[in-house]
């Protein structure tokens, strides 16, 4: 029997990855609440953003009781900056920005990017951690671009669109390509081979 709810933490302090993430649970059928919760937690500087996930999950678990997970993400320029920013998108989103990235480029022709998600979950009946990832391929924009977003999107065109930024997308329409959904797509498909028992 699967008709009780149960609640779910995000732990995250980027109120866009959280309206994107319980827009995306809002249009499922599961019976998990989802609930936005601040904790501070510590990112380190590894070299995949899969270790900076499962890290930065470890150091809150004993701050929340129950289910909780935490998202990691990062904007990679393949061509021509060799993955750059990558693990170190927050603080290089902080310091020079898109502006700063897209001067670092010379040539727009054959630009490669790609954004990166991994969710790290703590799920509690099972006692378990486990990790979904997403990633969603493209090139950089050779200007600024759009208005919806945060982050990169602005500077990020996906293959499959023809010349839009994501920050030209509304969210469902981001929703239905971005790292962030494919990766929470499989953690949907898990809690709902894990249904809330009576
Ligand atoms: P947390 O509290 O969840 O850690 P954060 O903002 O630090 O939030 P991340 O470390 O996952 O998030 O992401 C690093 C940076 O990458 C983030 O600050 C954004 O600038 C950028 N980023 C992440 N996801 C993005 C997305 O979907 N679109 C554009 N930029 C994104």
């Amino acid at each position: 029997m699967v008709n009780k709810s149960h609640n779910i933490y995000f732990i995250t302090g980027n109120k866009n990855k959280f309206d994107e993430v319980s827009n995306i649970f809002l249009n499922k059928d599961i019976n998990y609440e989802l609930y936005q919760k601040e904790l501070q937690t510590v990112e380190i500087q590894a070299n995949n953003i899969k270790d900076v996930a499962l890290f930065k999950l470890n150091s809150v678990k004993e701050k929340i009781e129950g289910s909780f997970f935490i998202e990691d993400a990062g904007f990679f320029v393949d061509i021509p900056l060799n993955g750059f920013p990558g693990v170190y998108s927050s603080y290089v989103m902080k310091t020079i920005g898109n502006e700063g990235i897209l001067n670092l480029i010379n040539d727009f022709k054959n630009t490669k990017a790609h954004f990166s998600a991994v969710i790290a979950l703590y799920f509690q009946p099972l006692d378990e951690i486990i990790t979904f990832e997403g990633e969603v391929k493209g090139k950089v924009s050779e200007t600024i671009r759009g208005e919806h977003g945060f982050g990169f999107d602005p500077i990020f065109i996906p293959d499959k669109l023809s010349n839009n930024t994501f920050a030209e997308l509304s969210m469902s329409e981001k929703n239905k390509i971005s790292h962030r959904s494919i990766a929470l797509n499989k953690f949907i498909k898990f809690l709902k081979k894990n249904p809330v028992k009576k």
